[in-house]
């Protein structure tokens, strides 16, 4: 069963995710549609500027470690562009350690737009967040505060204020925000990763040995907040 998810993943990921091949495959799968599923980007490693190899290791290794811990549910890597380095680095390292195809996927697409453009229902999306747990400055954390709409904001500050470098936060979505209606999203979990980008804060100045503790702790907040929704 194992090289038919791998196949169906590469048949998606030929479309970029956006068309109706995408769409069909993975729902003439009915056993996919009420999966707990998590979508999440890799942390760290576009504006703050992680190393993509060490990344890899880090996310095949947490996925590994909690698809064992949590039977029934799925993980998904997203990006943007067929072209992504770290897609490819974590999709080939995923096969060597045999990870179960049908619960860790790879997927080309908008992390806001994957049920919508895509055809994939994941009911949890993971944010690579700043610390201030703001809306703006770019990256995936833009597009999924400009996508969740105001009331993303307003339930993230009831939660948190802040956050550390290694933590997450679950953000249950309001039933209004257009993540929710059109995408199916019921949770946002956002996640501080480490930074090696000097411009922005918390920079590491090159410490590997802290910034993979820190990727490793981001990824173990993460997945057991995911555990937390889906128990
Ligand atoms: N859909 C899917 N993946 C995306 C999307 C999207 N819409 N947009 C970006 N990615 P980044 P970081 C991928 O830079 O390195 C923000 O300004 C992207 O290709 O968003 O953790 C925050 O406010 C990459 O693989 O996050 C923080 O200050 C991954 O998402 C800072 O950037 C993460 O890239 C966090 O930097």
């Amino acid at each position: 069963s194992s090289s038919i998810g791998w196949e169906e993943v590469k048949r998606v990921e030929e479309v970029k995710g956006g068309e109706d091949l995408a769409f069909s495959s993975l729902e003439s799968t009915s056993s996919f549609d009420n999966v707990p599923t998590l979508a999440f980007p890799s942390i760290s490693t576009a504006d703050f500027q992680f190393d993509l190899e060490k990344a890899s290791d880090i996310i095949v290794e947490k996925v590994l470690e909690f698809v064992t811990k949590l039977g029934n549910a799925r993980f998904v890597l997203v990006d943007l562009s067929s072209g992504s380095k770290i897609l490819s680095l974590v999709r080939a390292k995923a096969g060597e350690k045999n990870i179960d195809s049908g619960k860790f996927l790879t997927f080309v697409g908008d992390i806001t737009r994957l049920y919508s453009g895509g055809g994939l229902r994941c009911n949890v999306v993971a944010n690579a967040a700043n610390w201030r747990l703001k809306p703006g400055g770019g990256g995936v954390n833009a597009a999924i505060f400009s996508a969740a709409g105001p009331s993303l904001e307003t339930a993230t500050m009831e939660r948190a204020g802040s956050l550390a470098p290694g933590k997450a936060v679950v953000v249950p979505l309001p039933s209004t925000s257009p993540l929710f209606c059109r995408e199916g999203v019921t949770h946002v979990i956002h996640v501080l990763g480490p930074n090696m980008n000097p411009k922005r804060p918390n920079f590491l100045n090159k410490d590997y040995k802290k910034g993979c503790e820190v990727l490793r702790e981001a990824y173990s907040a993460l997945f057991e907040g995911f555990a937390s929704i889906v128990k």
